[in-house]
């Protein structure tokens, strides 16, 4: 069974249809992809009933695919702007030519640490993101960043060495801690609710009442950001009651004393004051969840997303390890890495400076080799710690998913380059000085991996199906732009093909070979508990509750909690003014980093950013369903409509990010960051709403 045949094989008025299987590179889920071509061109899109793991399922994101090809509005050749302002067509030749003579002034004048490269949400987890790495390492600047779920890997590497991976099917117990698979992973919604109609339990941690929060056993209905409060309840009820596994603790873990001792702190009626769960609710499913092992955890990004994200993470991840759940089936499973050729080189010529945000986050460029990017705003107006003077963005809208957006389009306006490469002229391309047409994963060869815990880790190919013409994939731009810049002998690769070839190496396949197995192969044996047989992969080599890291960078050692810098609680005169806990950014169906609302298909028409308000609450405020109002925080204003809701706490209200008619982040923080990985508080703020005259 061949997952790709080549449609450039097809030829004119002769071509037959031909279908063509893939694996969807959108969300992660690794969904199964039939693309049906004529002459080329995509005519048809669905599931792949034969693929082994997403049977048949394409969400509707999956499905957009062809709006997508064929949007009217796709960036379709290299722009860049005149002195007038005014976009001006280029080919790719001058394309390179013009960035790679800008890219040499900028390390010439400035030295090679003032340009920044961001990949956006678009590179997470994809194979071009380690390439472009890898060019600014020849370039020499230490300000490579990507976005992603820092807090939660920082969290689990701290505390297990390792980051784990639910194994939801053999699971008595699954507990989804502000994370939303129905909307953000549908086919892992989908196996969550047969495992939950097969007995298993399931608890739910969200401020909204989601489809899987309304079927849950339990719904935890938090106030926004008070997540790390929760934890420590819910430890709190696990320790006294001795629910927890005490050979585990004994052997595994160290610190265990000093969390008894801040555990104290919380029990669940101090708790309940804090996060507005019910003593009954914490207490109930504290022992739940310990008594049902095995049990696993699955954090989301309003985990992280948080002021305190980091430590919140590790305290749910330490509530994981003192039940008896890391490494088993139905728990936290650790996956055996697959060993691909390494991508890391270094520029030995140069004195490297240290990155944006090195300073202020010692553990996170020291895990992620990777600058701040919520700190480039500060360095491109204030000089801290020194000026970046150029940026090339690719697979980001940084105007309308960085918090303070105002402060983010006066810093990008600031710079004296910047290049943007994605599909459409976004907000952040408008900004830029070169605009360049990005095609979609169909275009590119995908590596990809997944974890089923009865079968073992996998590895497997989503092969090219596509060629978009005029357009370059990013690998294919990085490839050319680093030879442009003369630094051919460290990308030695002439084709994507190769430089594949090259990557899996270790494993001993090959391009060729992958493209035969839509199931992928499985690389490694998972065999339980690890740990048993080498330890955990942490200095003590134990699961650190209390962490000697941390507290050597100053850090506190064990997972306490933090109120959120501004709430009803931390803030009080303020929340007179602000009186709503706002949050920002859950997921919704209208939307995704392909721009789904954009398109045309007949699924998202007619959808617009609204605010959640709960009913009471807008009857209170004189506000009718649909009216346009304004949200204010301390920060700024937008205007969108109401939308009455029943799901959803009367003092809190709930707005969508990445719209362009109404910026959420015109009303969040950039300032206070949490103080570990600099993520920001994009979950939790004071807000108000009023009425338009
Ligand atoms: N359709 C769609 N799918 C997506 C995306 C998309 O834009 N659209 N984006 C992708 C990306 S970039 C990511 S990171 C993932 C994110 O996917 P998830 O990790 O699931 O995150 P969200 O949906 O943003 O939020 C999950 C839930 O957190 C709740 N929540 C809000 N504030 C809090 C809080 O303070 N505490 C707790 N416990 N819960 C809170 C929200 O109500 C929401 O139901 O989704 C990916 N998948
Ligand atoms: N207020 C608030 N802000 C948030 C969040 C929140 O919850 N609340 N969530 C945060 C999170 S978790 C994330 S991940 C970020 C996401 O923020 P970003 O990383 O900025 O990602 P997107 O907004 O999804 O933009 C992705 C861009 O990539 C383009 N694109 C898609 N595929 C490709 C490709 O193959 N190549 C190239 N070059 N471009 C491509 C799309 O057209 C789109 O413009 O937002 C963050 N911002
Ligand atoms: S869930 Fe949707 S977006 Fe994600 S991989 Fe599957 S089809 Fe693609
Ligand atoms: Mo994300």
């Amino acid at each position: 069974m061949c997952k790709l045949s080549n449609p450039r094989e097809l030829s004119g008025d002769t071509a037959e249809l031909q279908t063509l299987r893939t694996v969807c590179g959108i969300c992660g889920s690794c969904c199964g992809m039939t693309l049906t071509l004529q002459n080329g061109s995509v005519i048809a899109v669905d599931g792949d009933p034969a693929d082994p793991y997403s049977q048949g399922h394409l969400c509707f994101k999956g499905r957009a695919i062809i709006d997508l090809l064929n949007a009217p509005d796709r960036l379709r050749y290299p722009l860049s702007k005149t002195r007038n302002g005014k976009w001006q067509k280029l080919s790719w030749e001058e394309a390179f030519d013009l960035l790679s003579e800008r890219l040499k002034t900028i390390k010439n004048r400035y030295g090679p640490q003032a340009l920044a490269v961001h990949v956006g949400q678009a590179g997470a987890g994809k194979e071009f993101t380690h390439y472009v790495e890898r060019f600014c390492n020849i370039y020499g600047t230490p300000n490579f960043s990507t976005l992603g779920s820092h807090s939660k890997r920082l969290a689990h590497i701290l505390t297990y060495g390792t980051i784990p991976v639910s194994d939801y099917r053999n699971s008595n117990c699954i507990l989804l801690w502000g994370y939303n698979p129905t909307r953000a992973c549908p086919p892992l919604s989908k196996q969550i609710s047969e495992v939950h109609r097969r007995g298993a339990y399931l608890i739910v941690v969200d401020p909204i009442t989601t489809p899987l929060a309304k079927t849950a056993d339990f719904h935890l209905q938090l106030r926004p950001g008070t997540d790390g409060a929760l934890a420590l309840g819910m430890l709190h009820v696990v320790i006294r009651e001795k629910l927890y596994n005490k050979d585990f603790v004994k052997r595994w873990t160290t610190g265990f004393d000093q969390l008894c001792d801040l555990i104290k702190e919380y029990p669940p009626e101090r708790v309940s004051e804090i996060t507005w769960v019910s003593v009954a609710k914490i207490t109930l499913a504290a022992r739940l969840y310990a008594g049902s092992a095995p049990s696993c955890v699955t954090t989301g990004i309003a985990t992280e997303l948080q002021a305190n994200g980091f430590q919140t993470n590790r305290a749910i991840a330490i509530l994981q390890a003192i039940t008896g759940n890391l490494d088993i089936s139905g728990g936290a499973i650790f996956p055996p890495v697959a060993k691909l050729s390494p991508l890391s080189a270094d520029n030995q010529s140069l004195d490297k400076k240290p990155a944006v945000g090195e300073y202020t986050y010692p553990l996170f460029k020291k895990y992620t080799n990777q600058a701040q990017a919520n700190l480039y705003t500060r360095s491109i107006l204030e000089g801290k710690p020194y000026p970046i003077k150029g940026m090339v963005v690719t697979g980001s809208d940084p105007v309308l998913t960085w918090p303070n957006t105002d402060e983010v389009r006066k810093a990008l306006g600031n710079l004296e380059f910047l290049a943007v490469m994605d599909h459409f002229m976004t907000e952040t391309a408008q900004l830029g000085d070169l605009v360049l047409p990005a095609a979609t994963f169909l275009s590119r060869n995908e590596i990809w991996r997944i974890f089923i815990s009865n079968d073992g880790p996998r590895l497997g190919l989503a092969p090219k199906v596509l060629s978009e013409e005029g357009l370059l994939t990013d690998w294919q731009f990085w490839n050319t732009l680093a030879k442009k810049m003369g630094y051919s002998r460290d990308f030695p690769w002439l084709t994507e093909e190769q430089a594949l070839n090259y990557r899996l190496k270790p494993t001993g396949l090959t391009l060729e070979e992958l493209k035969d197995k839509p199931e992928g192969v499985k690389y490694a044996e998972w065999a339980e508990k690890s740990y048993e047989r080498k330890g955990f992969d942490t200095p003590s080599g134990k699961v650190e509750i209390y962490s000697k890291v941390l507290q050597d960078h100053g850090y506190e050692p064990l997972p306490n909690y933090r109120e959120p810098i501004e709430s009803p609680l931390s803030l009080t005169c303020l929340a007179e003014i602000y009186p709503l806990v706002l949050t920002t950014g859950a997921r919704n169906d209208a939307y995704h980093c392909f721009r789904c609302q954009n398109l045309p298909v007949s699924h998202m028409q007619n959808q617009e950013p609204m605010v959640e308000v709960h009913r009471e609450k807008a009857k209170e405020l004189y506000l009718q369903d649909g009216e346009t109002v304004v949200v204010a925080s301390p920060r700024g204003r937008i205007e969108l409509k109401v939308k009455y809701t029943d799901k959803i706490d009367p003092r809190v209200i709930s707005i969508p990010h990445v719209w362009e008619k109404a910026n959420a982040n015109e009303l969040t923080d950039n300032i206070i960051l949490d103080p570990v990985t600099g993520l920001p508080p994009d979950r939790s703020m004071l807000a108000r709403i009023i009425k338009k005259e």
